[in-house]
């Protein structure tokens, strides 16, 4: 009876289980500890993933901008149309700048927020 009950209490994982990839020291039981850890991993894979692509969206608009810019100046594009787009374009520089704003502003404060967190920790 009592080994029936321990039975019970095992647990394993199904077979090709995703999860066995979390068995980091290859004792063929992924433990809480294990768990907490991959969790952690995948954490930190996200958030670099997100911070590249907010990198990738304020080198964009810099991009953008230098390149409307520069093909502004062609003589392909007519002074009138110049003249008739000119709302629009204003409205694109300080979209564009916003973003790029937006993405140091937000940089500086996370940065200054780990820098409070860590300086807190250690006392
Ligand atoms: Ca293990």
């Amino acid at each position: 009876m009592a080994t029936k009950k321990s039975n019970v209490d095992k647990k394993s994982l199904q077979k090709n289980s995703k999860y066995a990839e979390y068995d980091l020291d290859g004792d063929g039981e992924v433990s809480d500890e294990e768990m907490t850890k991959a969790q952690s991993l995948i954490d930190i894979e996200n958030k670099d993933k997100k911070e590249d692509q907010l990198r990738q969206m304020a080198w964009l608009s810099m991009i953008s901008m230098m390149v409307f810019t520069a093909f502004l100046f062609l003589p392909l594009i007519g002074i009138d149309r110049l003249n008739a787009l000119a709302p629009l374009l204003q409205m694109f520089y300080v979209a564009q700048a916003g973003v790029v704003a937006t993405f140091f502003g937000a940089n500086a404060y996370m940065t200054s927020t780990s820098t409070t967190n860590n300086t807190s920790a250690k006392k």
